[in-house]
């Protein structure tokens, strides 16, 4: 008899079903008893009962997009910084009401144990979040996607305050279990490392090159299930974990060396055991490039293995199936490897390879700081992958004789510049020019950086390829960043403009008109005054400080770097404070300045800077003089599922970045949609933000982009500035007192002496007067509560541009030109 096809309704579960499987989760998976059961039981127990929904519907996915053979992307990152996943899947399947009900009735709250999920902190920022961000909205708008990445054991540190100072110690996130990973063992890949290349006569005569692996190490695939919102596309991310392989395991093994073996195997497993902690910086390590490599060299496997199961060894397809996006130049290494199995592997000449590649990939650039932008020494991927530097050499010897010989004839300059190899006492390959040489697009982040992109960092190549750069505008998950953390303002969205805004943003800009009535506007701030209630209580619980939910409160979260200025704020806190230490009637509503922010740790000014941010706030909210109108936080170990407390109980977002230097962030679009105010420079998408919620709603100053390139050009001298500004100067001179440090001065010294001596690279102190003024203007709006709430509302009314549904679309319409499938 034919089995029924189930339909959607079928899959949706109601709440008994739910509670009865989630009992049976906990006794038949978790081997326990309703009576004995933790509450890290019972959330397993439920991720168990949520993946029965959701593995359904991943195999109903794969199934179709097998039988329709889908074009699909491939979006290859280093990092992807997925959070927690329990709140997000039962969003998503539109069972997180029923979920919570169903726990009710067992006695248990759904928000505690989600508690009990550790993030999966497999990035750094801005970058591995994006990542995130947008695999949801490839599953939500139903394109066929993978995202390939590295299945690190320890992700982004645990960051720990000891005496003011970070302290890192790793981060276990799958120490007792994951409930969202399926280990997939029959699609492993064996990985060539090291070894030479040697040319042999292939079997239909000429030459051929074969590489002789020095050794192999073995890639295990773990599947996450990518839950689309309303539940029809799940899409995977599938992360690899590096094992010895059998290969120089058993070889070494049997020559009798088995302590030697196992130092090969320690190292073989080494390469996914740690997630680099640099953002914005090129560690430059050998490993690094294996790590790259190794996750590169899988994936291709896969895309390779899946292809052929369909077209076999026919690739006139091949590039009308497979678009694969390099997110920054981290998999840079996945085009000579392309190359590598096209031309060695399959034997397809040169220039039928070249063609494929350059079709597949595409480049998405994040920086324009020349430190993130890779260079790998000659020597070190001579040693590592010696077949893909001759690649590397064959494709730079024709780019520059072909393509750049023909428009800059005989100009060697022109030519020194594009080259991939950069010459010099250290050799070194510029991945940023192979990723623009060997995609089809590139393209920036948000309009600004594009712009420099095409303008400063890639002049020639956009001259030589004026169609190949393009912008696509970050945006963030409202199903996260809205929906999911701030549960109140979504419920009054849906009364307002409906239910359809998850998924279609725009529709929170009909919440404009209500931005003058006072009905509205104290609805939204009675929402906005809980969540800062919550907010009190987390900070009381990490930090012990107590601090008032009147006041307003100011937020800086993300990575800490000079150029996104924490030193700023810091300085600007400690004018604040000189004035009512000097003035204690001093006008200003009570403030709570509050940071969430790790440091690399071998940043050391950057950490200097978290060390001087708690000292102060030590001083400051200690001192009773002030009243209790200035209080400084840290909250230690920010991740993602820390932001999604803080952002919806911001009434400020801290986005004062030296013009230039953001490429786009995207805090600053989460924060805004939640109904903060922004201070910031025109910078990054703070630009976009501005144009959409209206110069008048938010605080920028600062000097913008082009006066940031006039002044460095002029000379800037950041004693000018010290000089002139008495305040300035006593704030900048208080850093080598023991005033912060008792019994220890010039323990924070470091940062008066980089922004003076150093030559303050990022403009600080120029920009130090105009900050002090956009804050005194912040400060007026907020004694006028209608002014305020009107500002904070339409703000959040207007980010609708900032949804990543949006950028996904743009990437599918500027880029991937994939078609969409829904999954019945
Ligand atoms: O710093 C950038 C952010 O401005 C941006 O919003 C984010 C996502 O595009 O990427 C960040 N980024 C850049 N993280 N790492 C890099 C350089 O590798």
């Amino acid at each position: 008899m034919a089995t029924k096809k189930k339909t959607e309704l079928d899959l949706q579960l109601n709440k008994d079903q739910l509670k009865a499987s989630i009992v049976r989760h906990l006794r038949s998976t978790l081997g326990t008893s309703e009576q004995k059961a933790s509450p890290q039981a019972w959330w397993k127990a439920t991720a168990a009962a949520v993946n029965e929904q959701v593995y359904e519907r991943l195999t109903r996915t794969q199934q179709t997009h097998f039988n329709k053979d889908t074009r699909a992307i491939h979006y290859f990152s280093a990092e992807f910084l997925m959070g927690r996943l329990t709140s997000n899947n039962l969003h998503n399947l539109s069972l997180y009401s029923v979920c919570e009900e169903a726990l009710r009735e067992l006695g248990l709250e759904l928000t505690d144990l989600c508690e009990q999920e550790p993030d999966m902190a497999l990035g750094n920022g801005g970058l591995g979040r994006l990542a995130a961000c947008f695999i949801d909205s490839l599953a939500t708008l139903n394109y066929p996607a993978v995202g390939y990445g590295l299945h690190y054991e320890h992700g982004l540190f645990r960051q720990e305050i000891q005496d003011g100072r970070q302290i890192e110690r790793p981060d276990s996130w799958r120490e007792y279990g994951n409930p969202w990973e399926i280990c997939r063992p029959e699609s492993v890949q064996e990985i060539p490392l090291y070894g030479y290349v040697e040319t042999v006569f292939g079997d239909k005569g000429g030459l051929k090159k074969v590489w002789h692996a020095g050794r192999k190490i073995k890639g295990v695939p773990w599947d996450i299930p990518v839950v689309g919102f309303g539940g029809h596309t799940v899409n995977i991310l599938r992360l690899w974990e590096s094992r010895a392989s059998e290969f120089f395991d058993w070889d070494v093994f049997n020559a009798g060396g088995y302590v030697d073996s196992q130092a090969e195997k320690a190292q073989a497993e080494t390469i996914s055991k740690v997630l680099y902690p640099n953002d914005e910086t090129d560690a430059g390590k050998e490993l690094r490039l294996i790590q790259q490599y190794f996750f590169c060299a899988c994936s291709i496997k896969d895309i390779m293995r899946r292809y052929k199961r369909v077209h076999g060894s026919d690739f006139s397809n091949f590039a009308a199936q497979i678009a694969i996006q390099l997110n920054d130049t981290h998999p840079t290494v996945a085009i000579p490897e392309l190359m590598r199995v096209l031309v060695d592997e399959e034997d397809l000449n040169w220039d039928a390879a070249w063609t494929i590649c350059y079709q597949v990939f595409s480049y998405t650039n994040h920086t324009l700081l020349p430190e993130a932008l890779e260079k790998w020494s000659v020597n070190l991927f001579e040693k590592v992958l010696p077949r893909h530097l001759e690649i590397i050499y064959e494709i730079n010897a024709r780019f520059l004789g072909d393509l750049v010989e023909a428009k800059w004839p005989g100009d060697d300059v022109i030519k020194a510049k594009l080259s991939i190899i950069e010459e010099g006492e250290v050799r070194k390959v510029r991945m940023g020019n192979l990723c623009v040489i060997g995609s089809a697009k590139v393209n920036g982040v948000a309009e600004i950086h594009s712009k420099l992109v095409k303008e400063d960092l890639f002049p020639e190549f956009a001259a030589l390829w004026p169609d190949k750069m393009c912008n696509v505008t970050n945006g963030v998950t409202p199903r996260r960043w809205l929906l999911a953390c701030n549960p109140e303002l979504a419920a009054l969205y849906d009364e307002v403009v409906g239910k359809e805004w998850p998924l279609q943003l725009d529709k929170l800009r009909g919440v404009v008109k209500f931005a003058d009535d006072k009905a509205f506007q104290q609805q939204f701030m009675t929402i906005k005054r809980h969540n800062k209630e919550k907010l009190v209580k987390v900070i009381k619980a990490e930090t012990g400080i107590e601090v008032d939910a009147n006041a307003i409160f100011d937020i800086q979260i993300k990575r800490l770097h000079e150029y996104k200025r924490q030193q700023l704020n810091l300085i600007h806190i400690m004018a604040l404070y000189r004035r009512l230490l000097a003035n204690p009637d001093y006008d200003m509503h009570p403030r709570v300045f509050i940071f969430g922010s790790k440091a690399a740790p071998g940043y050391k000014l950057a950490k200097d800077i978290i060390y001087a941010i708690n000292k102060l706030a030590e001083r400051v909210n200690n001192d009773t003089r002030i009243q209790g109108k200035l209080k400084v936080v840290f909250m230690p170990n920010y991740r993602v599922s820390l932001a999604e407390k803080m952002i919806p109980a911001a009434d400020v977002s801290e986005q004062i970045s030296t013009a230039g230097y953001e490429a786009s962030g995207t805090g600053n679009m989460k924060l805004a949609l939640n109904g903060a105010i922004t201070i910031g420079t025109l910078d990054g998408a703070n630009i976009e933000i501005v144009e959409e919620a209206g110069a008048e709603h938010c605080a920028i100053f600062g000097l913008n982009v082009d006066e940031v390139k006039a002044l460095k050009a002029r000379g800037y001298n950041p004693y000018d500035f010290y000089y002139a500004n008495s305040e300035l100067k006593a704030v900048l001179d208080w850093f080598d007192t023991d005033y912060f440090t008792p019994g220890k001065p010039g323990e924070l010294s470091s940062i008066k002496r980089s922004l003076l001596e150093g030559g303050d690279p990022y403009l600080t102190l120029a920009d130090f007067a105009a900050y002090s003024e956009a804050h005194q203007l912040v400060d007026s709006w907020y004694r006028d509560p209608a002014l305020w709430a009107k500002k904070a509302i339409i703000n959040s009314a207007t980010m609708g541009k900032f949804n990543s549904d949006r950028s996904i679309q743009d990437y599918v319409e500027r880029i991937w030109k994939l078609e969409r499938c829904k999954v019945g």
